[in-house]
């Protein structure tokens, strides 16, 4: 069997505000471990994302901004990529949906989409405003919600009920952009994805996903489609976004929400490109069988990833279905939703650098809320950090680097590692590492990481009870053998972290360089506990001071944070 690829999807955020936790933990942390898991694994993967720049919402911010669409996409495309950067989630590509060789392939879909007749054009009733002269589709409209009364419904969704809201049926419409509640009603063809007509063959495809998708995704999308899909309305008369390619459809363009999945499989033919690739990004990837597809998305993403973007895959034959889509539910901020208007927020830029990548990535990674909302809370980061990942892993990793460099400076002699893979100690560790492998292989983060810190525990306190500090003065043999056996610990530890904690994963793995190879890491990483005879066979050298691995977390800064909330 050809081995298999693995694409991989993190939702494209929108270039219109800063990212927080919530964003992270949603769509992109599990996608970076998922990356990086493959690829420990040896398999090939490609990960891709990008800004989503198109939309009403980021139309009324940038007027509100009183600068231009592209400068003002551009400004949240780069701060983004920098944060992502930062937090050490490393997509191959993170392109931006306004550039021309995302239109250029969008137009491709639509015609494609338009010629198989799953495009038409049908009249819709639209709000016009009389006094700025926009047509004012989506947000550029909000009124009063005409099923539960909420004041404050917008053009596209009450976010009171939820309702799907049909703007021209709104009570009170007032216009967004200029305040005024001079408006009317007109009647406006538009183009739809004719979704109606794909049911048969969308079912065919979304039942057979029934046992592998998360039991918050597939019942829900199921109650969804069951009976039918509707058609969607797919352009909008805006001065921002990709013209529709057809005669006679001036000021016409594509809604974001159809070109932005777009962009992954833009994005991959821009990758590839751009890095001299020879492969095709459809023949070898989008519409490769062999490729497992996975979209990470948040809750709120669901219906346009399970429904609308497989049909339109599907019915263009540019691109295969979803395999995977392990959307996650919703992170709160201290139990409350994340609000920047009320200041119940925390900044993902800000606090990444004040308290670095590893402990972010471990608290939001063992809080990842994969199967029901989740909530950050700065007490329970600051007991985390300190308690699991600092008094745990990154003492053990002191003492014994920083014991072992003191008695053994010339390194512990190759006969104190011999056996180890075959050792109870080495088979456990094994069976450990594949274990962590097979929870990573089904998308399960949460369960991965728990798995790394008991093996951390288990080290620690294997250290502990061994008490090389006291053993080395009755017999330094046997306290070397203890030490060997905890390097391997090390090791192994370094090596089952990388996916989950890069950056410490490569300061433990940093002690080792020039004994192991990118190669060796990959089979330890698999549960190849032998391949530590090869490593240690010449002994261990240590070369590198240690430094603190993890620094604790103080309870003042903490308190200041939890103040900062209050105000
Ligand atoms: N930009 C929504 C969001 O950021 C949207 C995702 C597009 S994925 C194709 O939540
Ligand atoms: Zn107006």
């Amino acid at each position: 069997m050809q081995a298999k690829k693995y694409l991989i999807t993190s939702a494209l955020p929108y270039a219109n505000g800063p990212i927080h936790f919530g964003h992270m933990v949603g769509a992109y942390l599990s996608a970076d471990v998922y990356n990086r898991h493959r690829r420990l694994q040896g398999q090939e993967s490609l990960f891709i994302s990008g800004s989503d720049e198109h939309g009403v919402a980021i139309m009324l911010n940038a007027k509100k901004a009183g600068i231009p669409y592209q400068e003002y996409v551009d400004k949240w495309h780069k701060e983004h990529g920098e944060v992502f950067d930062k937090y050490g989630v490393k997509f191959d590509f993170f392109g931006q949906t306004s550039a021309d060789y995302h239109a250029e392939e969008t137009v491709k879909w639509f015609k494609v989409l338009h010629d198989k007749e799953y495009i038409g054009t049908q009249d819709s009733r639209q709000l016009y405003c009389n006094d700025c002269h926009n047509h004012l589709p989506d947000r550029f409209v909000e009124g009063t919600c005409y099923v539960c009364d909420y004041p404050d419904a917008r053009g596209d969704e009450c976010p009171n009920c939820g309702e799907f809201i049909e703007p021209a049926k709104l009570k009170n419409p007032v216009c967004k952009i200029c305040s005024s509640q001079n408006i009317k009603e007109v009647s406006v063809t538009q183009y739809y994805l004719l979704l109606s007509k794909f049911h048969k063959e969308y079912r065919e495809w979304f039942e057979a996903k029934k046992d592998s998708w998360r039991k918050t995704v597939w019942p829900f999308v199921d109650s969804l489609t069951k009976e039918g899909l509707h058609d969607r309305a797919i352009t909008r008369d805006l001065d921002w976004g990709i013209d529709v390619p057809l005669p006679n459809t001036e000021g016409k363009k594509l809604y974001v929400w159809f070109d932005a999945p777009i962009g992954y499989v833009s994005n991959t033919k821009k990758y590839l490109e751009d890095s001299g690739s020879q492969e095709d990004y459809l023949k070898d990837w989008w519409q490769n069988e062999d490729v497992e597809l996975s979209h990470f998305i948040g809750k709120d993403n669901i219906i346009f990833h399970t429904i609308i973007f497989p049909c339109m895959s599907m019915a263009s034959g540019f691109a295969k279905a979803a395999d995977k889509v392990p959307a996650n539910q919703f992170l709160n901020l201290e139990g409350k939703q994340f609000s920047k208007s009320t200041g119940h927020y925390v900044d993902a830029l800000d606090a990444v650098n004040e308290f670095g990548q590893d402990a972010l990535r471990y608290y939001l990674l063992t809080i990842l809320p994969e199967t029901t909302d989740s909530s950050f809370s700065w007490d329970q980061f600051q007991a985390k950090v300190n308690n699991e990942l600092a008094n745990n892993i990154g003492n053990f990793l002191n003492r014994c680097l920083k014991f072992t460099q003191k008695n053994w400076s010339e390194g512990l002699p190759a006969s104190c590692f011999a056996g180890f893979a075959d050792s109870d100690e080495g088979k456990l560790i094994s069976s450990e590492l594949k274990e962590i492998n097979e929870h990573l292989d089904q998308q399960n983060f949460r369960k991965g990481i728990e798995k790394v810190m008991a093996l951390g525990n288990k080290a620690n306190n294997y250290f502990s009870e061994q008490a090389p500090w006291a053993l080395i003065k009755e017999d330094r043999d046997k306290a070397a053998i203890v030490l060997a056996q905890s390097s391997a610990y090390a090791l192994c530890l370094g090596a089952a972290m990388a996916p989950f904690l890069p950056e410490l994963s490569s300061k433990i793995l940093n002690h080792f360089s020039g004994i192991i190879t990118e190669d060796q890491v990959k089979r330890l990483y698999c549960g190849e506990v032998t391949v530590l005879d090869e490593v240690f066979a010449n002994g261990h050298i240590l070369s590198i001071p240690v430094d603190a691995l993890v620094p604790k977390i103080l309870d003042e800064v903490i308190a200041s944070k939890k103040d900062v909330l209050k105000t």
